[in-house]
């Protein structure tokens, strides 16, 4: 598969995309989400990839969605075609993913590159990395998330501050809030986005799934029915031979050899 718009690598069992507009600070055109799409989709296929990792570069995350795309676009287009940013074989294909995807950020992520990274399971962010959903300044609002995923992540007071106004978190903000795992040094970075891809890429396959619904279940449902959830879940986890195989290699004190089966 080639790309124009991204750089696709396999490294350790990790799916490796990363936004590649630098012309225009990775602005998010159709077809660069088009591209993410049909990335996310062959490493959701390939058997040997266990998790999968969206980066910028060390400058920029992604400064938005393609606003010279945008700026001509009419709303009767938009609502028949149901916004093509979201829908087809993008936006969606990654939504519907199962595996894990992980978000590393450096520099800014604003507007749909904001919700790029939220739509994935975490972010792991720069010391530079800046969060914003400045769509306001355009009279428009934020149309892939960003109201219910930065709600959810942050609590009503400082979303609804940074939608209405545009302000950008940093790095520290953003992580004692809570939208962002880790901040490492630049230079740091993506070598320790790598390692923590590959840590879980080495994990039990079917695990990892099952741990992801789940987690997200906590958004979706009540805390009893997450619960019953969860334990299902975990009773569940009984029946791989992974399980088996995981529990009787600590008895035995040595690396367990996952067949993710
Ligand atoms: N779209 C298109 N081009 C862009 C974008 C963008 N979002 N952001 C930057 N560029 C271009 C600039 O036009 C410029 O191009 P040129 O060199 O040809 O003039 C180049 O990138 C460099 O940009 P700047 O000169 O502006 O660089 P600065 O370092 O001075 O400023 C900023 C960086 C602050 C990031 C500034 O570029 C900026 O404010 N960009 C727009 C940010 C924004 O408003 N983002 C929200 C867009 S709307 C949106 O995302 C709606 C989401 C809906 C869902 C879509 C899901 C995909």
């Amino acid at each position: 598969m080639s790309y124009e718009n991204i750089l696709v690598e396999t490294n350790q069992g990790v799916g490796v995309i990363t936004l590649n507009r630098p012309r225009v600070h990775n602005a998010l055109s159709v077809a660069l989400i088009s591209e993410v799409g049909q990335a996310v989709d062959a490493f959701e296929q390939d058997e040997s990839i266990g998790c999968i990792l969206i980066r910028g570069s060390e400058k920029v995350f992604a400064a938005g969605a393609d606003i010279s795309e945008m700026a001509s676009q009419e709303y009767v287009d938009l609502y028949k075609n149901d916004f093509p940013y979201l829908t087809g074989d993008g936006w969606e294909v990654m939504e519907r993913r199962r595996k894990p995807m992980i978000a590393a950020v450096s520099g800014m992520a604003l507007g749909g590159g904001c919700e790029l990274a939220m739509a994935c399971d975490f972010i792991l962010a720069s010391e530079t990395a800046r969060f914003g959903q400045p769509e306001i300044k355009l009279a428009t609002m934020p149309g892939a998330g960003g109201t219910q995923r930065l709600t959810r992540a942050l609590g009503k007071a400082k979303a609804m501050e940074l939608c209405l106004t545009g302000r950008m978190l940093d790095a520290e903000e953003a992580e004692r809030a809570g939208l962002v795992s880790r901040i490492l040094p630049v230079t740091e970075l993506f070598a320790e986005a790598m390692n923590t891809a590959a840590s879980i890429a080495a994990q039990s396959r079917p695990v990892t799934l099952m741990i992801r619904e789940a987690v997200d279940q906590a958004f979706e449902t009540t805390l009893s029915a997450g619960l019953r959830f969860e334990r299902r879940a975990f009773q569940s986890s009984f029946a791989f031979e992974d399980r088996k195989e995981g529990m009787q290699a600590f008895v035995e004190k040595r690396k367990p050899k996952f067949k993710h089966r």
